[in-house]
């Protein structure tokens, strides 16, 4: 060791010793810091829990493997709306500013005097609302020819024969009750189908609180297996309104669900069940042998009282063609039009029922839990007309 007698020698090497230390000090405090503020803002390492779901099953909850019974019962039961309030809560919605056929016929009515081309551009208006040519051309010759005796002078008289000439078109006369009484005390039974995601699962689900509202006793079958998440979103329907849902595994056979569902509802002495199925079959052989199947192997227990195919309204002429198709495929004897509040083209509702011979029996006006409304000619009608 060399001794150290220059004093500028030595406070040199001091106030390095300090540099040194003060460098290594702030060092392991940023360490530290940094360490910390890692902790603090990079997630947790968990197992990826999220499940596969597209928009149409977002309000489902999440799909547990091999059909295990997944959504957890609700604590207290909702109390559905009874059928009697629902259409005349929901009439403004069919009459919004954008509806193309409410707006051509209110349109109609506010001239003094409607000429030619006026009459003209009212047919256009009908057929772009869906309506069909031949329900068009019919309205407005039976049109034509009230308004030529009454006027339209008279705004009041206008709207009156405006409004009987429309009920006559979408048909008073159809029975539009849904069957639901099973022969000889078997539970009545629905089928309910369609093309996915035209609103099946919902329109169940929404049923199901009718009925409950009515104070019938309801068991779901759960015949869609594609998913579980499918079977997971009409038992949390079920769930909500205190009804029970029978589902089989994911991939399992439809019919035998649908099979077990009523035979359960048989011995269990309900008084409906609702049976969902799955619209993904994309040829019209593979349509017919399953649904076919499912119909038949469910009457083995007991009579399908009612078929439901569901359209959307929002599809207009494709909704007509998959109703065609499905309409071949299985009797149908109802149709539920959903989605009817997010389409500017009531027209549809004619057009279906005229094509189908089948009538409307309720309208999807919403997503809320009780936005399905028993379906009238004159109900429609007046929220279209905005009355
Ligand atoms: N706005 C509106 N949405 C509806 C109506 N009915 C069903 N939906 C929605 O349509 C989507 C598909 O419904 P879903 O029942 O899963 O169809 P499925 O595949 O035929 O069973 C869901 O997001 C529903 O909330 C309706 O009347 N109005
Ligand atoms: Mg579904």
């Amino acid at each position: 060791m060399v001794p150290v007698n220059d004093p500028m020698l030595l406070t040199w090497i001091i106030v390095g010793v300090l540099a040194a230390g003060a460098i290594v000090t702030a060092a392991v405090v940023v360490g530290r810091r940094r360490r910390e503020l890692t902790g603090r803002t990079t997630p947790e390492l968990t197992p990826d829990t999220s499940v596969a779901t597209d928009e149409k099953d977002a309000d489902a909850a999440p799909s547990a493997p091999g059909g295990a019974p997944a959504p957890p019962a609700p604590s207290t039961l909702d109390v559905p709306e009874a059928s009697s309030t629902r259409l005349s809560r929901l009439r403004r919605r069919l009459a919004g500013s954008n509806n193309v056929l409410a707006q051509g016929l209110l349109g109609l009515l506010s001239r003094d005097r409607i000429d030619e081309q006026t009459w003209e551009d009212f047919e256009d208006t009908l057929i772009t609302s869906d309506l069909g040519v031949g329900p068009t051309q019919e309205l407005v010759t039976k049109l034509r020819r009230e308004l030529s005796i009454d006027g339209v002078t008279d705004p009041q008289a206008a709207r009156a024969t405006l409004r009987r000439v429309l009920v006559a078109l979408v048909d008073p006369s159809f029975d539009r009750s849904l069957h639901i009484t099973g022969s000889d005390g078997d539970p009545g039974v629905v089928l309910v189908v369609g093309v996915n995601g035209t609103g099946k699962t919902t329109t169940i689900g929404k049923i199901a609180r009718l009925l409950v509202a009515e104070d019938h006793t309801v068991l779901l079958g759960a015949a869609d297996t594609f998913r579980a998440a499918a079977a997971d979103q009409l038992q949390t329907w079920g769930s909500r309104v205190g009804v029970e849902t029978v589902r089989g595994p994911e991939g399992g056979d439809p019919a035998s669900v649908a099979f077990d569902a009523v035979a359960k509802g048989v011995d269990a002495g309900v008084d409906v069940v609702l049976i969902d199925t799955a619209g993904r079959l994309h040829t019209k052989t593979g349509l017919m042998d399953e649904l076919g199947k499912i119909k038949r192997v469910i009457e083995k227990r007991a009579k399908v009282t009612e078929v439901l195919l569901v359209i959307d309204a929002t599809t207009g002429q494709n909704g007509l063609i998959q109703a065609r198709i499905f309409s071949e495929a299985v009797d149908v004897t109802g149709i539920v039009l959903t989605k009817l509040d997010g389409s500017a083209k009531g027209g549809i509702v004619v057009q279906v029922q005229r094509e189908l011979g089948v009538p409307m029996k309720l309208i999807g006006l919403g997503e809320g839990a009780d936005d399905l409304a028993p379906f009238t000619a004159e109900g429609f009608v007046d929220g279209l007309l905005g009355e």
